[in-house]
């Protein structure tokens, strides 16, 4: 299934690339300590305090724009909005339009239903007009509640059929590999999504094809649409079964801008040091990370909120 996906559904993907030819783990803690001059944030964009103001913002249009469409993923997309604000802001190379797939990093959002987040950022990158964002899920709208590459060739993948869009970002990553290409490709992933088969397919195929221009990052936020993923279908120990199929595994505090900003780096320079391994960085999160009534509660997975909550909701995110 792994290998049609790959090299058949996603033959135009390769085809394009290659056309121009929480928290407390010890283990990170160790990581921290053996790579003290690496954890500190990398150099390429704008400083943790920055991008965390940024991400206020973000989370403000996140709020608006799922209270406007009534309906929609609060708390996945605000679990990932650091790790997303971090990768896109101060992290990678390039942007989706407007140059060679070859010439640019690539983003795919394999957990689909926290496009509001995406959204967002497109908005602030000027991809998209703000105003745009208040037609999140209408009928005819390019804004549909999972990305779709149809309407909207700047979003790399169409997803939200969780565990798909990481066979999506390892086909890139091989043909920008075989196009001789230094992009690299990121791809973001939620807990409760890789409990799906296709994941583990490509957990197993993306080592094997040396795909160290692949990173994943797990939006480890602990709960999924019917409750906390260790009650659904318990991934642990998940550092040990990624690094037994062959992974580079980080793990970080996913709302910490330094320690984002850290792994993103120590990604890039595992790789610059000729390690041939992909990369996965586990990234402890809150689920509706920002709105104390949304964190860490189920029924907010996919739930909009009414007007007051909305105001509510915003003043807390920006009281910080
Ligand atoms: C193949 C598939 N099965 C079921 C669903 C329905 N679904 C949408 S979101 C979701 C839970 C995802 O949990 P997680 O990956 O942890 O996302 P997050 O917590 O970041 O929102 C499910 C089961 C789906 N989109 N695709
Ligand atoms: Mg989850």
């Amino acid at each position: 299934m792994l290998g049609l996906a790959t090299f058949a559904t996603l033959n135009p993907i390769i085809a394009e690339c290659t056309k121009n030819s929480p928290q407390k783990n010890p283990l990170f803690q160790s990581t921290v300590w053996l790579f003290p001059q690496i954890w500190c944030y990398g150099s390429r964009g704008m400083k943790p305090t920055e991008l965390q103001a940024l991400a206020t913002e973000l989370r403000v249009s996140i709020i608006d724009m799922i209270t406007e469409a009534k309906s929609g993923h609060p708390g996945g997309s605000l679990s990932a909005i650091d790790l997303m604000t971090a990768l896109w802001f101060a992290e990678m190379k390039g942007v989706p339009a407007g140059k060679p797939a070859t010439d640019r990093d690539h983003f795919v959002l394999s957990k689909g239903h926290a496009v509001p987040a995406l959204y967002a950022i497109l908005a602030e990158k000027g991809y998209i007009a703000k105003d745009e964002l208040k037609t999140l899920r209408r009928t005819g709208s390019r804004l549909q509640g999972h990305p779709d590459r149809v309407r909207m060739p700047i979003v790399e993948a169409s997803t939200g059929s969780l565990g798909q869009g990481l066979s999506v970002a390892q086909g890139m990553a091989m043909g920008l590999k075989l196009s001789g290409s230094k992009s690299r490709v990121f791809c973001l992933v939620g807990d409760g999504e890789i409990q799906e088969g296709q994941i583990w397919e490509a957990a197993l195929s993306a080592p094997k094809f040396g795909l160290s221009n692949l990173c994943v990052i797990l939006d480890n936020n602990g709960g999924q649409i019917d409750g906390p993923t260790d009650e659904v279908m318990s991934l642990k120990p998940i550092p040990e079964k990624w690094r037994a199929f062959n992974w580079e595994v980080l793990e970080i505090n996913g709302h910490d801008f330094t320690q984002i900003l850290g792994a993103y780096q120590r990604a890039r320079e595992l790789e610059a040091q000729g390690s041939k391994k992909p990369v996965f960085i586990i990234a402890n999160t809150v689920k509706g990370k920002g709105v104390s009534f949304m964190e860490n509660k189920i029924e907010w997975h996919g739930a909009a909120p009414k007007a007051d909550d909305a105001k509510r909701a915003i003043e807390e995110v920006r009281r910080g």
